[in-house]
């Protein structure tokens, strides 16, 4: 079955929404024609900053684990935030929250990282139940943030299956678009809802060269996650950051992978 969403353009899918994180993601996507995420796992700030001004032309959305961070202080986060405005992308921190609501709440507002001041998009496991969607959402709502549930997983031997990831959906779905924008996922797990409902797929996992590491990790090309399995952002970390060759190589490589991605998704507009 072909999903109503994968046969849209990200552009005209942004009126669909009301979460003002979605709809900018959506219009940037268009805009800059890339479906490409970054994901930014290096554990230095100036290393953060100095991937993400080289890629920054080629990206929807830059991805943070800020807590991998060794010399994390709050210009890094300003900084970031500032040229998401500059080069016109979302920040998204990869947080995977998992606790219950009043935790988790605490998590996304205070300690040393303050998340919800400086990342547009967040993510939770559905596994505490609904309390973590609402904890999250009493902080982030307000501020025009957005959330992913986590229904899918790109590692070898995940739980997240299953029951599992139908919940996740229905989670979703009681929770409101307003709110919860999407899901990481491996397809589109939103198949079986109303032709009118508009799902973000955000799909870790993808490398044009490994196959995987050493550690589960499993990787698809773009082509496959986009074209094959109807997904929506493509995320790649070690495949652009990681490459050799230096700064100059990076972008090529960012540029490479937008390339692709946008390929793959003008393929599956067209698709019968
Ligand atoms: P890689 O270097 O492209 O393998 O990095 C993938 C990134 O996506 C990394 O930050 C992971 O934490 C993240 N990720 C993932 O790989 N698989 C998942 O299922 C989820 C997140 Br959720």
């Amino acid at each position: 079955m072909v999903h109503p969403t994968t046969t849209k353009r990200y552009g005209a899918r942004a009126a669909a929404h009301t979460n003002p994180t979605a709809r900018r993601l959506l219009e940037t996507m268009e805009r800059k024609k890339t479906n490409l995420c970054v994901s930014v796992d290096v554990t230095k700030a100036a290393d953060v900053l100095e991937v993400v001004r080289r890629v920054a032309p080629a990206v929807c959305m830059v991805k943070t684990h800020i807590d991998i961070i060794e010399d994390f202080t709050p210009a890094l986060t300003a900084e970031l935030a500032r040229l998401a405005e500059e080069h016109d992308f979302v920040i998204f921190e990869d947080r995977k929250f998992a606790d219950i609501g009043n935790t988790v709440s605490l998590q996304y507002s205070s300690g040393v990282h303050r998340i919800a001041e400086w990342s547009h998009m967040t993510n939770a496991h559905p596994l505490p139940g609904p309390g973590i969607i609402t904890g999250l959402g009493v902080v982030g709502k307000p501020l025009g943030r957005a959330l992913l549930l986590l229904a899918e997983m790109s590692s070898a031997g995940n739980l997240a299956t299953g029951e599992y990831t139908r919940t996740a959906v229905r989670m979703a779905r009681e929770a409101g678009r307003d709110w919860v924008v999407g899901f990481i996922a491996m397809g589109r797990v939103d198949e079986d809802g109303p032709a009118d409902e508009d799902f973000l797929v955000l799909t870790p996992g993808v490398g044009l060269v490994a196959k995987g590491d050493k550690l589960g990790q499993q990787y698809r090309t773009p082509r496959e996650v986009v074209y094959d399995s109807g997904c929506d952002v493509i995320i790649v970390g070690r495949g652009i950051y990681g490459v050799q060759g230096g700064a100059e190589a990076v972008l090529a490589e960012a540029e490479r992978y937008r390339a692709e991605g946008w390929k793959a998704y003008e393929e599956r507009l067209n698709r019968a």
